[in-house]
């Protein structure tokens, strides 16, 4: 069995919802989910021109390799009905590897660890609730240690779901 970190997100739509549907997603077709960070509302980093998103990070257990893991995750979003139409663009979701056990991969189609986990606090300040000594296999420190040294200084919040729910009651 392998311990997957994923990343989930978006910023188009009935956020919470895709979210809720990538998890019942990855729970069929990648494997068990061990735990979950809280929902964030995060600035859009890298191009401030669209909406913030909501992140999510996860540790999942997998039989899956990492190439079959990537395929599955790209296999979800598109059936989710994610267009990609650029870098850094709104989208309905996204699902990315932050780690795969301990191993680094380094090919045309998957990098992992994620190569720009470091300068996200929308990755880190989730990843830190869940797992702040995990070690990161690319910088050999921990998350805390990489959360204390990021330089981002985007908004990440803590997402208040009760409300949205009470909302839609009345
Ligand atoms: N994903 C990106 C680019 N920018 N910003 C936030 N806040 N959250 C994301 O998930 C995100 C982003 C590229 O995948
Ligand atoms: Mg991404
Ligand atoms: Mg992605």
């Amino acid at each position: 069995m392998n311990n997957v970190y994923l990343l989930i997100g978006g910023n188009i739509g009935d956020r919470i919802f895709h979210l809720q549907k990538a998890r019942e997603e990855i729970v069929t077709h990648i494997g068990q989910i061990s735990s979950v960070s809280s929902i964030y509302q995060t600035a859009p980093w890298g191009n401030n021109d669209q909406p913030d998103f909501l992140n999510q990070v996860l540790l999942v257990y997998t039989n899956l390799d990492p190439f079959q893991l990537l395929n599955q995750t790209l296999s979800i979003e598109k059936q989710m009905g994610r267009v990609r139409d650029g870098l850094n663009k709104p989208r309905i979701i996204d699902i990315d590897i932050l780690y795969y056990n301990e191993e680094k991969i380094e090919t045309a189609e998957l990098i992992i660890p994620h190569p720009r986990i470091h300068v996200r606090r929308f990755v880190l300040i989730p990843m830190n609730e869940i797992n702040p000594s995990y070690i990161d296999t690319f910088h050999q420190k921990t998350i805390a240690d990489l959360l204390s040294e990021c330089k981002d200084e985007l908004e990440v919040k803590a997402y208040q779901i009760e409300k949205e729910f009470l909302f839609k009651k009345v």
